[in-house]
């Protein structure tokens, strides 16, 4: 059976993030994918002034139509929010659809590299801890870790254990994962980290470090690798996988951070990506 993914995210119009660098990656690998958008942006906000559209009604209408079909997804991804006034939605469409072996993915789409983004207020936080406490698996960078557990942001090459172990123990559930990005255990190398439901020690998976940052990297990430969860790789595999992904995409990725605004170049691997999924 083809496998189905709803994904509740933002359409940024330019800068290659949320559902438009996500629904490439599932779809390249054989994955159908029903949308969910949260808002409709000109570019993303590392843009100065977009013109952003707040599509929170539009959400409910939608799951209103969609509760007289019967759809049924093979995981849920939750991503960037309009803000903290759209989790009852949100909280609508996980209540519907988070069942059935769905699996629960939360990416608390905040901040990055240290710093919180400017509609990220407590409202927001306390939703994405509630949503993180039902989830399946959590995809948070440093920065968005720091956040949820309420400690402060840690530059620098670092041990993610202690963070991972608190992580998941924040989900409240026995069958979680976490999976923490950017992270840096050796100079030169960055990666994630994750821990699964039933692990002690973290796998963590590295690449080597190029210079700059390229906003939708997370949505990258988390889509290659929510996309070799589904086609039955193992955690620590497909984590593996979307660390490398990312590698292939930026090896000839422009550094100017002008240029680099306009995101990750991605189309160029997606090839790369489905062999290196499906050829098991
Ligand atoms: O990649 C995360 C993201 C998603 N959507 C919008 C953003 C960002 C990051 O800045 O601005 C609109």
């Amino acid at each position: 059976m083809q496998k189905h993914a709803l994904i509740i995210q933002d359409i940024s119009c330019v800068g290659r993030c949320s559902l438009l660098a996500a629904l490439p990656v599932f779809n390249a690998c054989g994955i159908r994918i029903t949308p969910l958008p949260t808002a409709l942006l000109s570019t993303h906000t590392a843009f100065d002034n977009p013109h952003r559209l707040d599509l929170t009604q539009d959400m409910a209408q939608t799951l209103a139509h969609w509760s007289q079909l019967p759809l049924r997804f093979d995981l849920i991804h939750v991503g960037y929010l309009a803000g903290a006034h759209q989790l009852p939605a949100v909280q609508r469409a996980v209540d519907a659809y988070h069942r059935d072996g769905a699996l629960l993915c939360v990416d608390p789409a905040m901040g990055d590299w240290g710093k919180a983004y400017a509609y990220c207020d407590d409202a927001l936080l306390a939703g994405f801890r509630g949503l993180c406490a039902q989830a399946d698996l959590i995809l948070p960078n440093r920065t968005e870790a720091a956040l949820l557990l309420d400690t402060p942001y840690e530059k620098g090459p670092d041990n993610p254990d202690k963070l991972l172990h608190q992580l998941r123990a924040l989900t409240g559930r026995f069958e979680t994962a976490a999976v923490i990005t950017g992270v840096s255990e050796q100079d030169g190398y960055i990666g994630a980290a994750c821990l699964t439901s039933d692990a002690a020690i973290p796998h963590v998976r590295l690449a080597p470090q190029l210079k700059g940052a390229w906003p939708g990297t997370g949505d990258l990430f988390a889509a290659a690798l929510e996309t070799a969860l589904l086609l039955d790789h193992s955690l620590e595999d497909a984590c593996g996988i979307a660390v490398d992904f990312l590698y292939q995409c930026l090896q000839n990725a422009s550094t100017d951070q002008k240029e680099a605004r306009y995101g990750v170049p991605f189309e160029g691997a997606l090839g790369w990506l489905r062999k290196r999924i499906l050829d098991n």
